[in-house]
């Protein structure tokens, strides 16, 4: 019971002014049944990422207003840049807005055609800035992560057997780094274990490979293996941190996650000649190398929200809540990707709607019908995202899993908007059969999910008239 306590009193609130089904209804056929193009004040609990959506604490907002907005050597620069030092390890600590950019930077610098980039699963935006800068970006998922109902601990991990294999394929000079993405956010928000760190991390050296994690979700990580691993229940968090790093490299970061803060990232390195082009190339996109497209104020935010994001009772509450969310969902019988990673709950829309096909888009479809009924904004992770025209074969691809996915946003919401949650789609489970499949109206080229719209099956005529 204690871990699902919240471990912070409230002393600002955002009022939510909850408007009803039928309001709902007009705003989702307004947006083209697209979730993406609501309003954000037309939705009672908002779920659709768990990124720049933090609640900031009394510390860091008093961090705020010291901040130096010098335009070089800025004091709160420095306070970032001993934090990061001390916590991740890499001496060259190079500031930008965000994640994006931090993998921009990299992968302009060293992918090129030809090479590849494997990691346990890129995260979307990894994953095109690996094949912008014309490289091939492979995932190599562990076994145990292909499997949606298999409770095992650490289903993050990379499968260190393929690795071997592609570096023996491909050849070390094809290799400019490998990636490793802890929590693993595409593969379930699933953790990665220190034993599979420091396997690739020992393949990686031996190979003359840079080893370069994402850590968007690195306290997340370290909190699974503080709670699953053998060897770490004595650890601090801050210790099961430094270890993980210790076996790399360098890491891109957002901190819209585990940074506690609504925008800022940074990317870190060992590498000395590498962090000084990167560092030529921040100049010129994001600016100079003590704010990299942010404010002194900002950095001083995140330098705080990187100590905050280690204490154990936030970690325990913030694990927590979205287990306790898990659980009341598989109690009810309701599918979901198991067991619950670090910062969502991944419904099983396939399991859940299976009367729909994958060409009908279930999870849209329950994603949609979740706002309507409970005004609970989730984001669809199947062939609605994911489908589309093959560019080879011109055939409609499928996505593997049909799922929705709810972010939980650190420190926002409360258990009693989480129970609403778990009813919500509890009542929407008892009715399951009543919910229909959905058809694409109009759709980009490129990243449909975004802008497509959509209608259900037999209102196509009505819809269009809408929207
Ligand atoms: O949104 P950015 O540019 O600060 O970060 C990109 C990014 C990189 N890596 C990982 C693992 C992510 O999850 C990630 C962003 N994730 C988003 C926006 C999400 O909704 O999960």
């Amino acid at each position: 019971m204690e871990k699902y306590v919240e471990p912070f009193k409230i002393k600002v609130v955002e009022p939510i002014k909850v408007i009803g089904p039928e309001a709902r209804q007009k705003a989702i056929a307004r947006s083209g049944y697209n979730l993406f193009k609501l309003h954000a004040e037309e939705i009672y609990i908002d779920l659709l990422t768990d990124s720049g959506t933090s609640a900031m604490s009394d510390n860091q907002w008093a961090g705020i207003m010291m901040g130096d907005e010098s335009y070089a050597g800025g004091r709160n620069y420095f306070h970032f840049e001993e934090t990061v030092h001390d916590i991740f390890g890499f001496q060259n600590v190079i500031p930008c807005h965000q994640g994006r950019v931090a993998e921009n930077l990299l992968f302009q610098t060293i992918a090129a055609p030809g090479l590849v980039i494997p990691n346990n699963s890129h995260f979307d935006t990894t994953r095109a800035n690996v094949e912008m800068n014309g490289a091939e970006a492979v995932d190599l998922l562990c076994a145990e992560g292909q499997d949606p109902h298999l409770v095992a601990s650490f289903k993050g991990n990379m499968d260190v057997d393929a690795l071997e294999k592609l570096i023996a394929d491909v050849g070390v000079d094809k290799i400019p780094a490998v990636m490793m993405t802890i929590t693993n956010n595409s593969g379930g928000g699933q953790p990665v274990s220190m034993a599979n760190i420091r396997a690739v991390g020992e393949i990686c050296h031996r190979h003359g490979l840079p080893l370069i994690f994402d850590a968007a979700r690195f306290a997340e990580n370290a909190w699974f293996i503080h709670q699953r691993e053998p060897g770490y229940r004595d650890k601090s968090i801050l210790e099961i941190v430094q270890e993980m790093f210790s076996y790399g490299d360098g890491c891109t970061m957002s901190a819209k996650k585990d940074g506690l803060v609504n925008m800022g990232g940074f990317l870190a390195l060992r590498d000395d000649a590498l962090s000084e082009r990167i560092r030529n190339l921040l100049i010129l996109v994001e600016g100079f190398p003590t704010y990299g497209g942010l404010a002194g104020r900002d950095l001083e935010a995140m330098a705080r929200g990187f100590r905050e994001v280690l204490e154990p009772d936030y970690l325990r509450f913030r694990v927590g809540q979205v287990e306790m969310l898990g659980e009341q969902l598989v109690e009810a019988g309701v599918s979901i990707l198991e067991p619950p990673g670090g910062h969502a709950i991944y419904l099983n829309a396939g399991e859940f709607l299976p009367h729909i096909p994958p060409q009908e888009f279930p999870g849209q479809s329950l994603a949609v019908n979740l706002y309507v009924e409970s005004g609970i904004r989730g984001v669809e992770i199947g062939t609605f995202m994911f489908g589309g025209a093959d560019p080879k074969t011109g055939e409609n691809r499928t996505a593997r899993l049909e799922l929705v996915r709810l972010a939980i946003p650190r420190r926002v919401y409360t258990n009693m908007h989480m129970n609403f949650v778990a009813q919500s789609i509890i009542a929407l489970h008892e009715k399951r059969d009543t919910l229909r499949g959905m058809k694409i109206l109009k759709q980009p080229p490129f990243l449909r999910h975004f802008s497509a719209t959509l209608s259900f099956l037999g209102e196509e005529a009505a819809s269009r008239t809408q929207a």
